[in-house]
């Protein structure tokens, strides 16, 4: 092993290791991965002219079998989609500018993919975009994916699409069939993309709820096509019924990353009702996390999380050890877990902080009074230490130099030994 390789796993056996409670009690369910396409928590429960932006979602958090995650944070950088398909792939951190994706498609890497071929499950993605868009097409066989439907594997036209690609209605309805030809039990990505800046809709039977009026455009519209990929996953979510692919299947689904950026903070000050500060800006990072599947008992867990800590949850929520595996993140689920969320702009959240990296101001994260003196000094250079080592761990390509202490991935072609 390599020496800087050492010095992550020190750093790392040197942080609280959360108890698992719900390791396994998932275990042989399919998965089904929603990426929701710049879709962050403000949008939960929001109201435009009384009308909800995300009705389907509203309710499927309050189901009786939905985990919801309130106080979770979005980790990606330049690379955006594919940073948070990074981090949710690898519980590693990206890359502090380009698209890790891009830069380091190269790289060993231990993806949950190919974690999973070795408990039988077959891994795809399913996207309305071109392939080779984030270097997906080279980076997907280094996670372990076995197939990749990308546009061409979808009758993409001019009337069904819009912005970058197949409207997500369609792009649902076109991946039924490919779903109930994969083999179970099934790990599966869907990257939705109607919802993308600038967020347009081209048909008028696609808009279901006003505009906002605040006079910024790319704000206005944001709910409209929130609203249609709402309606999206409530179709997806019957259809899954209709063909027997729901009851054996966890759906988790996940903002990818911020859609509203800061050049639009006049207008969110009108949607929020208050000041964007450098404190609402970070909070404003917050993306929905919901985690569904029959039989798993329902709630609301304000732990502080992020896009990092989704491969060990998931891992442990379907009873996989993956102990000699280098992890950033901690299991969402375990009760005794640090609250804490790092930044890739070097801002970082717990249960009692919002420090942001961009200003370097600290705030009490309840009353989000901002905090003077040395109160964040300590959690700053914790979340300064740990984008260093994953850094480190990524540029370095320090993965091929872990070794498999018990059975070599064999199945996997990807991965050379
Ligand atoms: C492109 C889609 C959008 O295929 O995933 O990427 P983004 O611009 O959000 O990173
Ligand atoms: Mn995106």
């Amino acid at each position: 092993e390599s020496d800087e390789l050492t010095e992550v796993r020190n750093y790392l056996s040197s942080q609280k290791d959360p108890k698992s409670e719900n390791f396994g009690a998932l275990e042989g369910k399919n998965v089904v991965l929603i990426s929701m396409e710049s879709l962050q928590n403000f949008a939960i429960d929001y109201k435009v002219n009384g009308k909800e932006v995300t009705p389907f979602l509203n309710d499927l958090i309050d189901d009786k079998n939905s985990v919801y995650f309130n106080n979770f944070y979005h980790n990606t950088g330049q690379g955006k989609t594919s940073d948070s398909e990074f981090l949710l792939a690898n519980s590693l951190y990206p890359l502090p500018r380009g698209a890790v994706f891009t830069t380091n498609a190269g790289n060993e890497f231990n993806g949950t993919p190919e974690i999973l071929k070795e408990k039988g499950y077959t891994s795809a993605v399913f996207h309305g975009n071109n392939d080779s868009f984030w270097n997906r097409d080279v980076m997907y066989p280094a996670l372990g994916y076995d197939r990749f439907f990308s546009k061409k594997d979808y009758d993409v036209t001019p009337e069904n699409s819009v912005n970058y690609g197949l409207k997500d209605m369609e792009f649902f309805e076109q991946s039924m069939p490919m779903i109930k030809s994969l083999e179970k039990p099934y790990y599966t990505k869907f990257i939705t993309l109607t919802h993308h800046y600038p967020f347009v809709l081209n048909d008028e039977e696609d808009v279901m709820i006003d505009q906002t009026q605040t006079g910024d455009g790319t704000v206005d519209r944001y709910f409209q096509t929130a609203r249609y990929m709402d309606e999206a996953f409530k179709k997806f979510f019957e259809d899954m019924k209709a063909n027997g692919e729901y009851e054996d299947t966890v759906f988790i689904m996940y903002g990818d990353h911020y859609g509203i950026s800061e050049n639009h903070n006049r207008a969110m000050s009108e949607i929020m009702g208050t000041e964007i500060r450098p404190f609402e800006h970070t909070q404003l990072q917050r993306v929905p996390l919901i985690i569904h599947s029959p039989g798993l008992e329902g709630k609301t867990v304000d732990t502080v999380g992020s896009q990092v800590d989704l491969k060990p949850t998931i891992l442990n929520l379907l009873g996989v050890k993956n102990e000699n595996d280098i992890q950033f993140g901690t299991d969402l689920l375990a009760k005794d877990r640090e609250d804490l969320a790092i930044l890739r702009d070097g801002s970082v959240i717990t249960d009692k902080y919002v420090y942001d990296g961009d200003s370097e101001k600290c705030y009490n994260k309840a009353t989000g009074q901002e905090v003077e003196g040395s109160e964040c000094d300590d959690i700053a250079q914790k979340g300064q230490t740990e984008l260093n080592l994953s850094d480190k761990l990524v540029y370095g390509d320090l993965l091929r130099f872990l070794e498999d202490e018990e059975e070599p991935l064999t199945n996997s072609p990807n991965k050379e030994k």
